[in-house]
């Protein structure tokens, strides 16, 4: 699962972050603009309850709409984390999300699941099963063989 966090919404960045996705063949099964619930960032970031830049994590998640996206392809958790780019943008290779609109860790754009345990359970936190289409994609033998 993906988020467009609050500064990709409030900067306009969501159309360019979506845009890679769409690009790199995935086939987009939910998409939508939300307001996350204090409950909901706080499930959703539960493993780093506790460190220091947990309440800042959660009040940014919060503070305005995003955009969450559930995103499907072959290997597509390893390929969505490389498209997003190392946590913190200053890491991050130019080319990847972070790496070409980022500056701050606290700031990092977007959120993409990792693992398959954790994508169904993030997924779960954000789509009831109603905003899930799960399709293949239409050009699935060309894009991946
Ligand atoms: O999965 P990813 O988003 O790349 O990083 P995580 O280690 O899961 O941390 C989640 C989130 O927390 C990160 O995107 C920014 C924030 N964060 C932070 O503000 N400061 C840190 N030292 C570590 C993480
Ligand atoms: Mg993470």
């Amino acid at each position: 699962m993906i988020l467009a966090k609050a500064d990709a919404v409030v900067r306009g960045l969501v159309g360019e972050i979506l845009a890679r996705f769409e690009r790199r063949g995935y086939t987009i099964l939910g998409l939508k603009l939300m307001h996350v619930t204090q409950d909901q960032a706080k499930r959703h970031y539960a493993e780093h309850d506790g460190k220091p830049f947990f309440p800042g994590l959660v009040d940014y998640i919060t503070a305005t709409p995003i955009v969450a996206m559930v995103i499907e392809g072959e290997d597509a958790i390893e390929g969505c984390r490389a498209t997003i780019g190392a946590t913190n943008p200053i890491k991050a290779t130019p080319g990847t999300i972070r790496g070409d609109y980022g500056q701050t860790i606290g700031r990092n754009l977007a959120h993409g699941s990792d693992s398959p345990e954790s994508a169904q359970r993030e997924v779960a936190i954000f789509f009831n099963d109603q905003e899930l289409f799960p399709r293949a994609h239409v050009l699935g033998d060309w894009i991946s063989a």
